[in-house]
């Protein structure tokens, strides 16, 4: 409560603009910002916490509220360059990351602000990889530190809102040209409703950030050619980066003067130190973002004892505020500082150096530093853990130095004793061997020949996944894989990538995983895949496995990871490891919030292809993943689905031939998602079967070049209309309607072309 309360001290009397007070979160504050500035371009890619930013802006686009051109990337890295190509071309950029996706783009920020393109990008602030953990801390944000870009901290959704506003005059003033992060931490801002205000009308903040600068050596005008980026000797660099160091400290003025330009608009101070109690304080804590609110609270419990504690929480980090810092510093006996990262083995994280090294250029401070990790993975910050902190300066405060400078805060021991015993038993060998698929090559044909018994047969065969996954109900994934599994014999090794797959699998200390399964980055499952299985393989030649231990390795993805990981996916079909890429294909992001994947069809409504009335849902077309990865030339590409059974068990077993005896193979089977394609669970296999009869997931398989379709509706006589399938969905209820007939029929005409193709692939073995 009190946080609403200071949040609330708004100057009414000094505003100038008239401003509506209302209640929402970071995210919906930084995507208002956004709107009402107008950016041209927003690059991106959705990742826990920060997606809802850009689907926000995606549903105020469908409103027609702003024109901001939103570009989904195929990945961060895509993102980023996205963004500075826009940049670079003089538009207004913005992007909004968390965690892995930021470290995915990092490479490109020294770039751009090597190269002084300005730009704001919103962190919202998340635990990085591995293990993973969707909540907040600040070890991405710590990431950031030495890229060049200036740092703004927000601690409350008004915050986010006001320090983007002010981020953009700050990028492009002519003393900085400097892109800028908007951080602002995950969950607990970005989530958390608050009271907040903001202008009423966009004007004002357009007038506010003015013009877009056009003067600056920009690619826009192609009558004006320029060269960006070209490369440099050390000294040339070293006087470029001496230029950014100075713009970047140049930076830290121009905050002061346009923070104190935008409280007369808006009544909102932000200095760059938010000092709490300060001016006479004793003992202190510096902390980023939300916990130097709770802290606060505390501050005032102790003042009322008598004790003199402070606060002490930096708007802004890069520029570091060392000045103020010492400033503030200069009578407190003991600070602690603590930190939701850590720079492992530099006995202390990045902030608690850059505080001491402040203080020690003044020969006169006495403070003692303690610093402690707190808050790792999202652990929360109470107002009892802000009175630990200050227990542990005070202590340091009496005794006169700091027992322990540095520690974690917040670990515990464990008790041996509570460990969990794994609630299913891992199994192997020929529990998974049913012996009763036969595969042979036909060396007349040179095409495989699978013997395969009735499906009931191989029912008896262990399911490779123990059931108590997490799974919504009627989720399609975990039929389409076990039914993959029957046609597999013998061990298994997976592999899978971020995705609703491994998140419901795997809960630690829990795993449904029978069989050895690996999980990594979302982008990089293939080539960790070819890792494991090269280094089994090389093991074995030398004797130090046992030769005859034998297992088919599996990488299991959703179609999402076949966007961000599709370099990986290539990278290892063209170096032909014998190993299964199979993709499950639910057509979206489910597992972040149901984002368009480039494999949602055309039209199909998602959290970011939302339909009103200036946008009807996904504006181009499936990708067809199975034709990009038979270009590669691998031995095996197949399409299969639940609805078939007996046609995707058989592929499930010519797939493991393929990818012992020759090389890599690649599976597409499509799976439903009834929560995000707003479905009936009872509807799961009417849909898929429907899919297939209306042609737009043909059966096939490309076997060493040569296409076969397994499946024709049109033979079956069951070929129905694109239609008849897009019914049962709610995501594409609206493409029936006569308003969006033009969609449909684009739709229908490319179903055509690609199934006209297939067919003559398919009468063809040259094509
Ligand atoms: C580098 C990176 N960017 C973004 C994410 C966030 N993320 C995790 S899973 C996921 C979507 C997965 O989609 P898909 O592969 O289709 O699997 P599904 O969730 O549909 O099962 C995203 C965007 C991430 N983990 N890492
Ligand atoms: S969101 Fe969709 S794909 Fe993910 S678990 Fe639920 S039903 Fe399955």
């Amino acid at each position: 409560m009190a946080i609403l309360e200071r949040e609330l001290k708004v100057t009414e009397e000094n505003t100038a603009a008239e401003q509506v007070m209302t209640f929402e979160s970071g995210n919906e504050m930084a995507a208002m910002a956004a709107a009402q500035i107008n950016y041209h371009i927003m690059g991106y890619f959705p990742i826990t916490p920060s997606t809802e930013v850009a689907q926000y802006l995606d549903q105020m686009k469908a409103r027609g509220e702003h024109d901001i051109k939103l570009i989904a990337a195929d990945g961060e890295h895509g993102s980023a360059g996205i963004c500075y190509g826009a940049a670079a071309t003089g538009a207004r950029v913005f992007n909004a990351t968390s965690a892995n996706g930021f470290l995915y783009m990092i490479e490109q920020l020294p770039v751009q602000s090597g190269t002084r393109f300005p730009m704001v990008i919103n962190l919202v602030t998340r635990a990085v990889s591995g293990p993973l953990d969707i909540r907040g801390d600040h070890s991405d944000l710590y990431f950031a530190l030495n890229t060049g870009w200036v740092i703004l901290t927000a601690k409350t959704p008004q915050a986010v809102y006001d320090m983007n506003i002010m981020a953009l005059k700050i990028a492009e003033h002519s003393k900085v040209r400097l892109p800028v992060i908007v951080a602002y931490d995950g969950f607990f801002t970005s989530h958390q409703k608050r009271k907040v205000e903001y202008f009423k009308d966009r004007k004002v903040v357009q007038d506010f950030v003015g013009e877009c600068p056009t003067g600056y050596h920009f690619a826009r005008d192609p009558k004006k050619p320029v060269t960006i980026g070209a490369h440099m000797n050390g000294e040339d660099l070293t006087n470029n980066h001496f230029q950014q160091s100075q713009a970047m400290y140049a930076a830290g003025d121009v905050f002061q003067e346009i923070a104190a330009e935008y409280e007369k608009l808006s009544g909102r101070k932000y200095p760059v130190l938010d000092l709490y109690k300060m001016d006479d304080a004793d003992v202190a804590l510096f902390l980023l973002n939300s916990a130097a609110e709770s802290a606060k609270d505390v501050v005032d419990k102790l003042r009322s004892q008598g004790i003199k504690a402070g606060v002490i929480s930096p708007n802004i980090i890069r520029p570091f505020p060392a000045e103020a810092i010492k400033d503030a510093l200069k009578n407190v006996k003991a600070l602690l500082v603590g930190e939701r990262a850590d720079s492992y083995g530099a006995h202390g994280p990045n902030l608690t150096h850059e505080v001491k090294s402040a203080i020690q250029e003044d020969k006169d401070n006495k403070t003692i530093v303690l610093s402690r990790v707190f808050g790792l993975g999202g652990k929360d910050f109470y107002a009892d853990d802000a009175e630990n902190f200050f227990s542990m300066a005070i202590d340091a405060m009496k005794k006169g130095y700091a027992e322990k400078p540095f520690d974690y805060y917040g670990h515990v021991p464990g008790d041996p004793n509570n460990v969990l015993k794994p609630v299913i038993t891992p199994q192997h060998g020929d529990v998974f061997n049913s012996g009763l698929i036969k595969v042979t090559k036909d060396e007349e044909t040179n095409k495989l020949k699978v013997k395969m018994p009735p499906l009931r047969a191989l029912t008896s065969k262990p399911k490779r996944l123990a059931s108590g996954h997490g799974a919504c109900p009627g989720c399609g994934i975990f039929g389409g894989l076990e039914l993959f599994f029957k046609g597999i014999e013998g061990d298994v090794v997976v592999l899978f990538q971020t995705g609703c797959a491994y998140v419901t699998t795997t809960a630690y200390p829990h795993t449904s995983h029978k069989q050895t399964m690996m999980h990594n980055l979302f982008q990089n499952g293939a080539a960790t895949l070819s890792g494991t299985l090269e280094a089994f393989l090389e093991l074995k030649r030398r004797g130090e496995v046992n030769v005859s231990d034998d297992a088919t390795f599996v990488m299991i993805t959703g179609d999402g990871g076949m966007d961000i990981g599709m370099g990986s996916a290539i990278g290892t079909a063209l170096r032909n490891h014998k190993l299964i890429i199979l993709e499950y294909d639910n057509e979206g992001y489910m597992n972040t919030g149901s984002q368009m994947s480039y494999s949602t069809p055309i039209g199909n409504m998602t959290s970011t292809t939302n339909v009103g009335k200036t946008q009807k849902g996904k504006a181009f077309h499936h990708k067809d993943t199975p034709q990009i990865m038979a270009s590669t030339n691998i031995p095996y590409v197949f399409t299969g689905t639940e609805a078939f059974p007996q046609d995707l068990v058989k592929k499930a077993a010519k797939a493991q031939w393929y990818a012992q005896n020759v090389g890599t193979v690649y599976g597409k089977i499509l799976i439903t998602c009834p929560l995000n394609w707003k479905s009936e669970d009872r509807y799961g296999n009417t849909i898929m079967e429907a899919a297939v009869n209306c042609n737009f997931f043909p059966l096939y398989e490309v076997e060493e070049g040569v296409t076969n379709i397994t499946y024709n509706p049109e033979d079956k006589k069951k070929k129905i209309h694109l239609s008849e399938w897009l019914k049962y969905m709610g995501k594409t209820k609206h493409l029936l309607k006569d308003e969006n007939k033009a969609i449909l029929f684009d739709f229908e005409q490319e179903i055509e072309k690609r199934w006209l193709r297939l067919k003559a692939k398919h009468e063809n073995p040259f094509l």
